[in-house]
């Protein structure tokens, strides 16, 4: 049994698929072939879902019902075909590598297929094996047709492989815990607001590639959430979203980044249990601790710290400051702001602890911006003023990350990702040394 976010957390592209231009008849009976093979091996949503995706870029959402023989002969014509459509083979191969992502299956499917092809057809069926193992000294030309599926499985395959790094956030109520996770991310994926807001557990995870498809687990999955989906979930359930994360570099891991709702809400006291018992049960690697520079040392920020003291590895704590771009050089002042953190902190038996400064709603408008979203007139305004602000040297937090210096040859998004904290806290978590 494969674990379960494996196919939750992969990425299908079907915008160029080879199949795009077929004749709807072939069409048809291709997809009739793929369900055929991945429904004899799985039945979990997550395949039943990708197959549906299928089904919509082949058929237009048309239902199709055939006899089982009938699909048979399709499913070896298709196998055993030599003329125009001798291609199809390999496709269908790695479509179904793409779906299933497990090697054994995987591995019986093309057995299966293997028996009802010819001798010189096996052999060069071979290759495509070969190179969905990605063995780098096979000559894929004889099969370049197929390149882009082979190139986006293998994709998927060494995502697959890397280590899982899990990290779960939490903080009092509005610190800033999902902005900072959607900025992480690089989209407005989890509800924040002024209010309470976060209700309920919710894991995000990162996926090798942009399909542009959001994968949504709540009451029910859809592997195409829109922005009133993900308004509209429900905190009667944990949630798990599946999106490609748009880091400034390179993402060493794969993740899940566990959401939890403020700790210190009066009215819903199930808010406190849900996240005290997710930060005692979960497995994770680090706990990134939220505190909302605006609020330093109120009981209700003691009063956490406390409790993560008793019950949390202090070793796994990071620590971030949020919303730094809210200071006023003259009343307020970072540094001295950090160090006294740090006392704080000493007091409650954190030694020496890791302190990252951020003002995450900011890195979220650097994201979405460098990305090409669409910014409103007051989220441009916004990034507008926070700019002229972090290039003001007292404002620059890169000076509080070790090995980040603002370069010549940078852009405007890294440079500014660099002066609001992000770019160093993405060394942190997402680079390699965790
Ligand atoms: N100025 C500023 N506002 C921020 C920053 N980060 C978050 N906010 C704002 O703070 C409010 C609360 O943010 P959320 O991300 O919803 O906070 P949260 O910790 O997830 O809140 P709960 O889920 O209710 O516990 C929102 O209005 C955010 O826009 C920041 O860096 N700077
Ligand atoms: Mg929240």
């Amino acid at each position: 049994m494969i674990d379960k976010t494996v196919r939750f957390t992969t990425s299908v592209a079907l915008a160029q698929h080879p199949m795009s231009n077929a004749r709807t008849k072939s069409k048809k009976q291709y997809y009739l072939a793929l369900e055929y093979f991945v429904k004899d091996k799985v039945a979990d949503e997550y395949a039943i879902s990708r197959l549906e995706q299928y089904r919509k870029k082949f058929l237009k959402n048309k239902v199709i019902g055939e006899k089982d023989s009938i699909i048979e002969d399709i499913v070896h014509s298709i196998i055993k075909n030599n003329r125009s459509q001798r291609r199809y083979r390999y496709w269908l191969m790695c479509d179904i590598a793409l779906i299933l992502m497990d090697d054994s299956l995987i591995e019986q499917v093309s057995e299966e297929m293997q028996k009802f092809m010819t001798k010189p057809q096996r052999k060069k069926f071979g290759i495509l094996l070969q190179a969905l193992k990605g063995g780098d000294e096979v000559d894929c030309i004889s099969i370049a047709f197929a390149k882009e599926l082979i190139l986006q499985f293998r994709k998927n395959y060494s995502f697959l492989k890397k280590p899982m790094q899990r990290y779960i956030v939490t903080a009092n109520m509005s610190a800033g815990k999902s902005t900072l996770i959607n900025a992480l991310i690089g989209k407005p994926l989890t509800r924040t607001s002024q209010e309470v807001c976060t209700g309920n557990k919710c894991y995000l995870y990162n996926k090798p590639f942009e399909d542009g498809c959001i994968h949504l687990k709540n009451d029910t999955y859809t592997m195409n959430a829109s922005s009133d989906d993900l308004e509209d979930i429900s905190w009667e359930y944990e949630t798990n979203i599946a999106s490609f994360f748009r880091g400034m570099d390179e993402i060493k891991y794969r993740l899940c980044i566990i959401d939890t709702p403020g700790v210190n809400s009066a009215i819903n006291r199930n808010h406190g249990r849900i996240s005290r018992k997710a930060l005692k049960k979960e497995q994770y690697e680090k706990v990134l601790y939220i505190l909302n520079a605006n609020k330093l040392g109120t009981e209700e920020e003691i009063a956490h710290l406390k409790w993560i003291s008793e019950n949390v590895q202090k070793d796994k704590i990071i620590f971030i400051l949020n919303k730094l771009d809210d200071f006023h050089i003259a009343d307020d002042n970072i540094s001295i702001s950090l160090n006294k953190v740090k006392n704080d902190l000493a007091m409650l038996g954190f030694q020496n602890p890791i302190i990252c400064p951020i003002s995450a709603y900011f890195a979220l408008l650097i994201k979405r911006k460098s990305y090409g979203d669409k910014l409103t007139d007051d989220e441009l305004d916004a990034y507008s003023l926070y700019m002229k602000k972090f290039r003001k040297p007292v404002y620059d937090l890169s000076k509080y990350y070790n090995g980040i210096q603002i370069e010549s040859g940078d852009g405007e998004a890294t440079e500014m990702s660099k002066r609001c904290g992000l770019y160093g806290l993405e060394k942190i978590l997402f680079g390699g040394t965790i």
